[in-house]
């Protein structure tokens, strides 16, 4: 039995996402066990101390090590915990990293704004073009500089849409205050901040439309940074982002060859 199917918490739809749900079961049990115990514990204290049996309190108190011991224990425990599942399980993470670079993953930057999402695509070469924050002009402006040739297939979309079955790397960032990118079935979110860029990365495994929200509360229209997220059979999306790129190239051309002259 898993507590998080009763929690409301939607569908998984990344490939990761099973493993998350997995922790948050055990961490349920391991709360409900906990409130259980410490329950008992409470019941039995109330019992055993009641006014009528020792009406006197003990100024000695404990007298022997027992809590020493129990805290010594709680300290191996705990580094345990760190050093054996913590250290290795951040360090499977990290290596997997490496490993998507390769995986021909999608790439898009998130810019959060108050109050929604801008999505940008680094167009058929695969390289976003140079950011320069003194040419952003409204707030939900990416600030793309057109003179750099890297930007010249680059597109922007109001809508996010990724590939099924291949990576996605998502490069978090915000023109303002700090937002939070949540993608909920996807069991993933990364915190976006002005002036940096944070990547986060999941794998979907099943083709779905679905919203994303700001997870951080951000200003009076924080309720309303709600984007739109698409899923994509990858042949399909292959040709949606090619299409895309190819239309912001023939729009730009006429722009570059003047600035070229
Ligand atoms: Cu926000």
């Amino acid at each position: 039995m898993s507590p998080s199917k009763f929690l409301g918490i939607p569908e998984v739809y990344s490939a990761h996402g099973g493993r998350v749900d997995h922790l948050i079961d055990v961490v349920h049990w391991f709360m409900i066990a906990l409130g259980v115990g410490w329950f008992l514990f409470f019941a039995y204290c109330l019992i055993r101390f009641r006014a009528s049996v020792h009406p006197k309190a003990s100024y000695h108190g404990v007298r022997n090590h027992i809590s020493s011991h129990l805290e010594i224990a709680v300290v191996i425990i705990e580094a345990v915990l760190l050093l054996g599942f913590a250290f290795p399980l951040w360090k499977e993470r990290t290596d997997t990293w490496k490993e998507v670079q390769r995986l021909d993953p999608a790439r898009v930057r998130v810019i959060g704004w108050q109050f929604g999402w801008t999505y940008h695509y680094p167009g058929k070469d695969g390289k976003f073009g140079r950011i320069n924050p003194q040419l952003i002009t409204s707030n939900s402006d990416p600030g793309i500089d057109f003179d750099d040739p890297n930007a010249q297939d680059d597109f922007i979309t109001p809508t996010l849409k990724i590939p099924k079955g291949r990576p996605a790397i998502l490069n978090i960032t915000s023109n303002d205050v700090i937002h939070n990118y949540s993608i909920v079935p996807m069991r993933i979110q990364q915190d976006a901040i002005p002036g940096k860029e944070i990547p986060m990365w999941f794998t979907p495994n099943k083709t779905i439309e679905t919203s994303v929200v700001c997870g951080q509360l951000c200003g009076e229209g924080h309720g309303n940074m709600v984007g739109q997220l698409e899923v994509m059979d990858d042949k399909a999306y292959r040709t949606w982002a090619d299409g895309e790129s190819d239309n912001a190239l023939k729009s730009r051309a006429p722009k570059a060859a003047t600035a070229s002259r």
